[in-house]
């Protein structure tokens, strides 16, 4: 595949063949696997529902996962409840595996709310900003530092930031920055990028002449290719970036390398830029199947397991479904009452400015 690396880390290869890594283990078991696979079902029928429901127009938009169920399950559990993750927009198997209700998510899609969602404390709100993310994190694990929660000799008092990103943002200055007072404050921040093979319409190539994992070590900490279709190596590759940025050892960038296999959001159509040839190479490589098929050889799931788990998907679906009557409108009051605690002077002018506007044009305030 162009843009592969030949030491990207896999464990688990397309076909579902266990394979060895000289640095990386998966040390979780075969029920720990099951899990995973568990949680990728259903991220991927969540996904599915969410982008119907947007064809539907119960929401505005949508911005599908699939494809990259194991980048997104592998990684978030390699969390701790300490940890905290700075998402971008299409993190919704992060949220899932963390206990982030999945309707907060609806909700933000619909415009009825502004990602003031629950667990905020662990899964900050979605970013539409390309890259901006990678600062806030770079930002808030420069202050885990400073509160000392990182380096600790009981790893229990330790914590550490994982920030998800796009392969364009990577063109982002942003990000660069991020980069650049991660490695001069030795942040214990983890910059996970999900390279998808494109940036909407731009394929990667377009962005970077080498593989995304050498740009780390021009800014001076590790970067390293991962397979980002294999749920096991993505596990182990975040448990040791995140070991480093708990005990004190600084920033890691890994690249997960996947596919996004659906469209970039609802609103585009990859028909029109890609070919058909390289979704169907990807396909072979689908996170699911590969899990599914080294599951089954090992015996842990069978065909009762999985219709147990599609019955699951159906009533999960049909139950996101029924959320969607229950969710809030959003109104303008409510939207002036939710940008700063306290109202500015000049956020009251914009609110009078507004009431006025609404009321010369029948408008709803
Ligand atoms: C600062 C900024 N520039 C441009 C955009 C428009 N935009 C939205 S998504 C996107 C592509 C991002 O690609 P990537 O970082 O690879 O993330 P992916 O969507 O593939 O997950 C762009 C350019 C934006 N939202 N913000
Ligand atoms: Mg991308």
């Amino acid at each position: 595949m162009r843009g592969q690396s030949e030491d990207m880390v896999q464990l688990l290869t397309p076909d579902g063949v266990r394979v060895e890594h000289d640095e990386f283990e998966f040390t979780g078991s075969t029920d720990d696997l099951v899990g995973y696979l568990h949680d990728m079902i259903i991220a991927r029928r969540f996904d599915a529902e969410a982008t119907a429901l947007q064809r539907h127009g119960e929401l505005g938009l949508w911005t599908p996962l699939i494809g990259q169920e194991a980048a997104q399950v592998g990684s978030a559990h390699a969390l701790r409840p300490a940890d905290v993750v700075f998402p971008s927009y299409r993190e919704h198997a992060v949220a899932m595996v963390l206990g982030v209700p999945l309707t907060n998510m609806l909700s933000l899609f619909r415009g009825a709310d502004f990602g003031i969602w629950e667990k905020l404390e662990s899964f900050k709100n979605y970013q539409l900003v390309i890259g901006c993310q990678t600062l806030h994190a770079t930002g808030y694990a420069m202050g885990l530092e400073l509160d000392g929660a990182v380096g600790n000799d009981n790893d229990d008092d330790n914590a550490g930031v994982i920030v998800y990103h796009g392969d364009g943002a990577t063109s982002q200055g942003d990000v660069s920055e991020a980069f650049v007072f991660a490695a001069s404050y030795n942040a214990p921040v983890v910059f996970f990028c999900q390279n998808n093979q494109w940036a909407i319409s731009e394929p990667l190539a377009l962005q970077s002449r080498i593989p995304l994992n050498q740009r780390a070590e021009g800014f001076g900490f590790p970067g390293i290719q991962v397979d980002g279709n294999d749920v096991l190596a993505v596990k182990a590759v975040t448990d040791w970036a995140m070991a480093r940025a708990r005990s004190g050892e600084g920033p890691t960038f890994i690249e997960a390398f996947t596919y996004r296999m659906g469209a970039h959001t609802t609103s585009d159509d990859p028909t029109k830029y890609r070919e058909r040839e390289d979704e169907e190479a990807w396909k072979g490589r689908d996170p699911i199947a590969r899990l599914s098929t080294y599951l089954r050889t090992l015996g842990a799931v069978d065909d009762a397991w999985f219709e147990a788990v599609e019955a699951e998907a159906k009533e999960y679906g049909a139950s996101v479904r029924a959320e969607i009557p229950g969710l809030e409108s959003v109104t303008m009051d409510k939207l002036f009452a939710t940008v700063y605690r306290e109202p500015t002077v000049a956020l009251e002018a914009q609110r009078r400015e507004y009431a006025e506007y609404a009321a010369g044009s029948g408008e709803e305030a």
